[in-house]
């Protein structure tokens, strides 16, 4: 199997050992250098890391500060290039980082192929939304000798705080956004996957990010907490847990400083509703997809299936075939489905979620997870747990492990109120072939994404929108139109052209 990804030419079997940690103008490393091993096995070495700390969290913002002047006064065309060119040296250096990927975060190479994709279609669909939209904005005339211009600029310096399940995807997602969008950034990766993030860094000072307007800070909470309250940021970008969320808003909302945005993506506890209509064999691929493809950790994965009573056994049978059939292992071998979750602290805690159901709910299926040189990996292995009702799962549980529900075709309307119940809504799936049943479901839950008769995960940047609504996030959607202009400020400028020196052409369109 290893002959064959090095003469597919698709991935070499070792990833490169990196080095990381602080980057950016004028910061200097501190710290120890602590190893950082591959969950699929946790002794492989991937690389080192020397975290930030809160005096260099400050220095970061208040450096950044300073680069923010001359980067905001780019032109939007000069900004969209560099982004348009990190997107191209994505592409030149996909198989080094597609070995990052599965090394540092366990990504199978699908998963790797998908992400890197999604990293690029980031920074040029922004790109192509910043010239759209950053030019000047028509609005109303008004009265004769008076000017009025609209246009969007820079906020300051923007704090970005990404998750390990997207480590490059959404880490860069965020930060393209906010650079094009004219602000200086500081980001904070996951403290479990810096070094997908360092690398990625230096190939943006590469396109031409300046080191002044960009500031990577490995670290851990505290640096994001010392990078949330410091009263000169503009505004904060973060996708995690609905709890951080949370706690960042009380800082955003209670510290000195502006009133600032929080663009925030989070959590769910995603259904799919399957009546009795639905194609078995289409239901089983998209379960497989939507509930196990990377582990499950993904915000936008199935967590809890309804299924019409009708149906359940042989439905249930299907899942358990299926589930049978995947295969854990190695992330960098193509004959993998499944790699490892993200670490131990991870893996423990679906374990012990797995034990509590177990007591009360029924197992139906449990996989295996590898033995021999990965048997000290973070393994979780599918699992299939049905349960007496659906109040029995009150939180989200980020890995490979799917809960089934029946109901009644009469209670349809107490499924959805349960759905709704959850405060959630992040991703939704239905399958059935009766139109009205679809449109009852889409219309009666405000749930951000969607899917009919399909899976639920996987969403296309500039073709599906992602993001949720309630516990699930803030919006607007990432990928979406009205995302860049979030991380701008609208600015109006009324000149009166009558009056001496009144000159229109003096603000341009920025
Ligand atoms: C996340 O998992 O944090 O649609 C969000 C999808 C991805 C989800 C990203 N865009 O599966």
């Amino acid at each position: 199997a290893e002959r064959n990804l090095l003469t597919t030419g698709m991935a070499k079997t070792t990833a490169p050992f990196t080095e990381a940690g602080p980057l950016g103008a004028g910061l200097k490393a501190v710290g120890d250098a602590n190893p950082v091993f591959a969950p699929m096995d946790g002794s492989t070495r991937v690389g080192t890391v020397r975290f930030a700390d809160k005096d260099t969290a400050h220095k970061a913002i208040e450096n950044a500060r300073k680069g923010f002047e001359a980067w905001s006064r780019r032109p939007v065309e000069e900004r969209a290039a560099a982004l348009d060119k990190v997107g191209d040296l994505l592409e030149e250096h996909r198989d080094r980082l597609m070995m990052i990927l599965s090394m540092e975060a366990g990504k199978c190479l699908t998963d790797g192929i998908a992400e890197i994709r999604e990293a690029v279609d980031f920074c040029r669909y922004y790109a192509a939304e910043a010239r759209a939209q950053f030019g000047e904005g028509r609005l109303m005339p008004g009265p004769t000798g008076e000017e009025n211009r609209y246009r969007h600029r820079g906020r300051g310096v923007f704090v970005c705080i990404s998750p390990w399940n997207f480590p490059l995807a959404i880490f860069l997602g965020q930060i393209s956004a906010a650079l094009l969008a004219g602000n200086a950034v500081v980001a904070k990766p996951a403290e479990q996957t810096p070094l997908i993030a360092y690398e990625t860094a230096k190939l943006m000072y590469q396109a031409g990010v300046p080191e002044d307007a960009f500031y990577l800070l490995p670290g851990e909470g505290d640096v994001g907490a010392a990078l949330t309250s410091h009263p000169a940021v503009a505004g904060v970008a973060f996708t995690g847990s609905t709890e951080t969320a949370w706690a960042i808003n009380g800082t955003l909302a209670t510290k000195r400083g502006p009133i600032v945005p929080l663009i925030a993506e989070t959590g769910g506890i995603n259904a799919m509703i399957v009546d009795a209509t639905a194609l078995p064999e289409q239901v089983c691929d998209d379960v497989m997809m939507s509930a196990f493809r990377s582990a499950g950790q993904r915000c936008s994965a199935l967590r809890i299936l309804y299924v019409q009573e009708d149906v359940a056994d042989s439905l249930l049978a299907m899942l358990e075939g299926a589930a049978k059939e995947l295969s854990l292992g190695d992330p960098r071998l193509p004959s993998t489905d499944i790699g490892p979750v993200i670490d131990d602290e991870a893996r423990d805690g679906i374990l012990a979620h797995i034990e509590d159901m177990k007591e009360s709910q029924k197992l139906r299926f449990a996989g295996q997870t590898p033995q021999g040189k990965l048997a000290n990996g973070s393994w979780v292995a599918p699992h299939i747990i049905e349960l007496d009702k659906a109040e029995a799962l009150t939180r989200e549980v980020f890995g490979p492990v799917l809960h089934v529900v029946r109901y009644k075709a009469k209670d349809l309307d107490k499924v959805l109120d349960q759905i709704a119940g959850t405060g959630y809504g992040l991703t939704l799936g239905v399958h059935s072939r009766i139109d009205a049943t679809v449109k009852k479901v889409v219309d009666r839950l405000s749930v951000g994404n969607v899917y009919v008769n399909r899976n639920t995960i996987g969403a296309v940047v500039g073709t599906q929108p992602f993001g949720g609504s309630g516990l699930s996030g803030t919006g607007p959607k990432a990928g979406g139109p009205s995302y860049l202009t979030r991380f701008a400020l609208e600015q109006v400028v009324s000149i009166n052209t009558a009056a001496a020196g009144g000159n229109a052409s003096l603000v341009a369109a920025s």
